[in-house]
C-alpha cells in the first residue's frame, strides 16, 4: 500500500515523523513517499501544491497530510499561499466529506476546557462538507461607490453539493448511536434555508436517523453547555472548520483531533485538524497524538485495516493513562518522547 506523506510546514514534519515511526512499529507494512506540500513547497517550486505532488496524491492508496500555514508567505497572492495547498488536494480529488471525531480520552478530563464531568460525555463525530461555502465561492476586492476598499466571499451551495454531505452526516449516524443535527443559519442565509431544505428531502431516505436542526450560533454555546446531546453533527465547510475547533478544546486540546476527508469512494486524506503551529515549530513541542489517530483512521477507512487501527488507538490511550503528556497537555514531554510513548504501549 502507497501512502502519499504531505509533512508541509511548520510542526507538520515533526508530528508526520513520529507517526511514521508508530506505523512502522505496528508492523503495517506501508510504503511511503513524501512530496512537498504548502509553504516548503512553494519555497522550493514556486507553487504550494506543485504538479507532482498532486500526481502522487492520485496514485497513492491514501494521503498522509502534516499541516499548511507559512508566516513568510503571508505578503504572497492568495493563490500562492501555503493554504491552498490544502483546499486544492481537497478540490482536485473530490474529497468532500470530512469526518472531526471528538471523543474525550477519561485520562484528558482535567485538560478539558469543560467541568470533567461534562467532558466525559462528549463522544460526537463532526462532518463538515469541504468542496464548497466561502472557501471556494468567487472572491476579491473591489472599491465602493464611495471609494472605500470592499472584499467579498461568496458563500454558495448547490443541492448536489448538500445532498451528498447530507448522505454522509445520515451513514455516519447510522453507524453510531442514530442521532443527527443538521448546523446551519437558516434564519439568515440563503444558502442554509437551501441547506436545511435538502437534508429534509435527504432525511426519508434515513427513517432510522432521528434529525434535528440548529443554528451555529446556538450550536456554539451548546458545545459548551450541554456536549453530550450530540452524536453526529452535520454542517457546512466554515461552520464546520470553526465548530470542530471548539470541539477540540472540549476534549483537552487541539492537538488531539484527527480527521478523514473522504471521496465518495472511499478515497481519503488524513490530518491533524490544527495547523502549521509556527510559534512552536522546530522545538519538539507538538502534539502527535492528532496525526496518530489520523493513521489510525486511514487504517481503517481507505486501506481496510482495522487490527493495528485497533492496535493504535488502544495504544494512544495507554500512553495516556501512562502520563504522557505533551505541553498543549499540560505536560513536558516532547514530540518525540510521545511518540515512543505510543510505540512503547503497543501490544
Ligand atoms: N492540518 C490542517 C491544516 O493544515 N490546516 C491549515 C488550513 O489552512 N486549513 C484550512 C481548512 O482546514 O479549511
Amino acid at each position: 500500500m502507497l501512502i502519499a506523506l504531505l509533512p508541509g510546514d511548520g510542526i507538520g514534519p515533526e508530528v508526520i515523523a513520529e507517526t511514521v515511526r508508530v506505523l512502522d512499529a505496528a508492523g503495517c507494512g506501508l510504503v511511503f513517499e513524501t512530496a512537498p506540500v504548502g509553504g516548503a513547497a512553494y519555497k522550493s517550486t514556486g507553487h504550494p501544491l506543485p504538479p507532482a505532488t498532486l500526481e502522487l496524491a492520485r496514485q497513492a492508496d491514501a494521503i498522509l497530510f502534516g499541516a499548511v500555514g507559512d508566516p513568510d508567505c503571508d505578503a504572497l497572492e492568495r493563490h500562492l499561499r501555503p493554504e491552498q495547498a490544502i483546499l486544492g488536494l481537497r478540490k482536485e480529488l473530490s474529497l468532500f466529506s470530512n469526518l472531526r471525531p471528538a471523543k474525550l480520552f477519561p485520562e484528558l478530563a482535567d485538560a478539558s476546557a469543560l467541568r470533567p464531568e461534562v467532558a466525559r460525555q462528549i463522544d460526537m463525530v463532526i462532518v463538515r462538507e469541504l468542496n464548497g461555502d466561502v472557501y471556494f465561492g468567487e472572491k476579491g476586492m473591489r472599491k465602493t461607490k464611495d471609494g472605500l476598499r470592499e472584499g467579498y466571499d461568496i458563500m454558495s451551495y448547490n443541492e448536489s453539493e448538500v445532498a451528498r454531505i447530507a448522505h454522509s452526516g445520515f451513514k455516519t449516524a447510522q453507524a453510531r448511536r442514530g442521532k443527527l443535527c443538521s448546523v446551519d443559519k437558516a434564519n439568515v442565509l440563503e444558502t442554509s434555508q437551501l441547506w436545511r431544505d435538502v437534508v429534509i428531502e435527504v432525511s426519508s431516505a434515513y427513517p432510522d436517523v432521528e434529525l434535528s436542526h440548529m443554528y451555529v450560533d446556538n450550536c456554539a454555546m451548546q458545545l459548551v453547555r450541554n456536549p453530550g446531546q450530540f452524536d453526529v453533527i452535520v454542517t457546512g465547510n466554515l461552520f464546520g472548520d470553526i465548530l470542530s475547533d471548539q470541539a477540540s478544546m472540549c476534549v483537552g486540546s487541539i492537538g488531539m483531533l484527527p480527521s478523514a476527508s473522504l471521496d465518495a469512494a472511499g478515497k481519503g486524506l488524513y490530518e491533524p485538524i490544527h495547523g502549521s503551529a509556527p510559534d512552536i515549530a522546530g522545538q519538539g513541542k507538538a502534539n502527535p497524538l492528532a496525526t496518530i489517530l489520523s493513521a489510525a483512521m486511514m487504517l481503517r477507512y481507505s486501506l481496510d485495516r482495522p487490527e493495528p487501527a485497533d492496535r493504535i488507538e488502544a495504544a494512544v490511550s495507554k500512553a495516556l493513562a501512562g502520563g504522557a503528556r505533551s505541553f498543549d497537555l499540560g505536560g513536558t514531554m516532547s514530540t518525540a518522547a510521545m511518540g515512543e510513548a505510543v510505540i512503547a504501549a503497543l501490544t
